[in-house]
């Protein structure tokens, strides 16, 4: 095992993603986590790969994670002393967000 790839991915592509990668023989663990700013759900998935099967994966996950944009509300302040008010703004939340570590050493008892 030679990388550990940590993809962020938004909830609706995650059970189909998690299906591909498994089918292709990928090992992968499911995470539920939530993004800092929506601070709402996703799915953070921890896959362990051989480094010459890495662009495979990369491309499974590339091809199953769409790209949506989501409506938020951010809060402001209208006028010093006064309430927040809501302000509207459409972010465009990602594919998948994807970090690739080095494994130092991988061990399964
Ligand atoms: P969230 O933090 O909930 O961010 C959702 C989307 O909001 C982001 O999509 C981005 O388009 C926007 N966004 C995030 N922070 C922003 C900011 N300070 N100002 C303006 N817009 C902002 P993605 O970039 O595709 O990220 C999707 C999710 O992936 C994030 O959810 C977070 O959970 C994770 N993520 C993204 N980049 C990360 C990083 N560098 N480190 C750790 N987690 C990350």
């Amino acid at each position: 095992m030679d990388k550990l790839v940590v993809a962020i991915v938004q909830d609706q592509d995650a059970n189909v993603l998690i299906e591909e990668v498994t089918k292709a023989d990928y090992r992968v663990t499911k995470l539920s986590t939530s993004g800092g700013f929506l601070k709402s759900g996703n799915t953070t998935l921890l896959m362990g790969v051989k480094k010459n099967r890495l662009e495979d994966l990369l491309k499974i996950i590339e091809n199953n994670c769409k790209t949506r944009e989501v409506a938020t509300s951010l809060l402001t302040v209208t006028m010093p002393g006064e309430s927040y008010a809501p302000y509207p703004v459409n972010v465009t939340v990602g594919g998948a967000t994807v970090f690739i570590l080095d494994i130092d050493e991988y061990i399964r008892y």
